[in-house]
């Protein structure tokens, strides 16, 4: 088909290009790094990351999607610091596939000199997760090389509490639904309460999305929330030198 072919030119001329929003550290006001999030340049077959990777999996083609994406993001990042994040996107089910080596990501990243220390691989649930057995080795491999880990879209979606038990996330990313609104949401604000606990029991930092008011920014730092992304502290955009 016609899109069939917009895709395939799109992965062979690596139409892509990343963007960067920046995630911000409520004890230091610093950023403490960004996320990466695909663009594409075909705006007539493809609105968005969203179609794109919904349309590539339905093509068998979600290997090779996310790692140009992840390809793109690392060059992209150029102005990264030493002790920054870079959060990259990668869909849970590509963690299962014995296929997906961090490998070609390691020298791209040396030649940015960045290390794998520098990257946060953000895992996304768009359906559950099949075997949690293949993805916790997979995951316990990569942290080995000093990747770490984040749950994506935590409080929406498919994302379920057993992967917080059993992949141990370094970063939990708490889901725009749960946080809009938060300082007029007394049932938000308990679940937000409830996640931080239970976070912090298991050492793992906290990130709150979605961010748009003053109010959910003095609400979610209030209560200890270590992290903050959304568009009061940035808007997703390409780095400028
Ligand atoms: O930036 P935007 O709101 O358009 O992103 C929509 C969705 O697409 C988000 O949920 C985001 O996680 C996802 N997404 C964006 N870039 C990537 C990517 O490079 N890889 C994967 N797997 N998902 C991405
Ligand atoms: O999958 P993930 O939750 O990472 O999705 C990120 C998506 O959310 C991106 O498409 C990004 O553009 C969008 N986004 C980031 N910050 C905000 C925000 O403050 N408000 C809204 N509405 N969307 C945001
Ligand atoms: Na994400």
């Amino acid at each position: 088909s016609l899109k069939r072919r917009a895709i395939d030119r799109l992965l062979g001329q690596r139409l892509i290009n990343p963007v960067y929003q920046p995630i911000v550290s409520l004890e230091q006001g610093k950023v403490f790094g960004y996320e990466a999030l695909t663009r594409t340049m075909d705006r007539t077959w493809f609105t968005g990351p969203m179609e794109l990777f919904l349309f590539a999996e339905q093509e068998g083609l979600t290997y090779a999607l996310d790692r140009l994406a992840r390809e793109k993001a690392i060059d992209g990042c150029m102005p990264l610091k030493q002790e920054q994040k870079l959060f990259i996107n990668v869909m849970a089910q590509i963690m299962e596939d014995p296929g997906f080596s961090p490998g070609q990501t390691l020298s791209l990243l040396e030649q940015h000199r960045l290390s794998p220390h520098n990257v946060v691989f953000e895992i996304t649930e768009r359906s559950s997760i099949a075997d949690f057995g293949s993805v916790k080795r997979a995951l316990e491999h990569y942290r080995s090389q000093g990747y770490q880990i984040a749950i994506d879209d935590v409080g929406a979606g498919y994302s379920s509490l057993q992967s917080i038990v059993e992949l141990r996330p370094d970063y939990l990313k708490v889901d725009r639904s749960i946080i809009q609104n938060i300082h007029l949401d007394e049932m938000k604000e308990h679940i937000l309460f409830t996640l931080i606990q239970l976070a912090a029991k298991m050492g793992i930092s906290i990130i709150a999305e979605g961010i748009e008011l003053e109010e959910e920014l003095a609400k979610v730092r209030d209560m200890g929330v270590h992290y903050a992304q959304g568009y009061l502290l940035g808007r997703p955009a390409e780095f400028s030198l």
